[in-house]
């Protein structure tokens, strides 16, 4: 499993209001839903490729009760504003906007 983003759409569009951002954080074994979160590198501006390439979590902020895996399916990390954008484990198939860090 992967996450990916789609391209800027009207439909991105509107889930960016939702104050809700991808991160890359993702669980270190994408069958794994018991696996760690760490870092993994996005090797495409589509934000659909990824490298094997990860790094250690060395800081995490949480919200309350997360992680909590729901539904066995949460294998990615986002920032949720509504909660002070602390982190939640989410479905990586679920369109929000993400933040990136692009060499350019
Ligand atoms: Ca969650």
């Amino acid at each position: 499993m992967k996450c990916k983003c789609a391209s800027f759409s009207e439909a991105t569009q509107s889930a960016c209001s939702e104050r809700r951002f991808w991160t890359a954080g993702q669980r270190s074994d994408p069958q794994s839903a018991v696996s760690p979160f760490v870092w993994r590198v996005i090797t495409s501006t589509d934000m659909a490729t990824y490298s094997d390439t990860v790094s250690q979590m060395t800081y995490q902020n949480w919200y309350t009760g997360e992680p909590n895996n729901l539904a066995n399916a949460e294998f990615c990390v986002e920032l949720y504003n509504d909660h002070s954008s602390k982190w939640n484990d989410r479905p990586c198939n679920q369109t929000i906007c993400s933040v990136c860090e692009l060499d350019i």
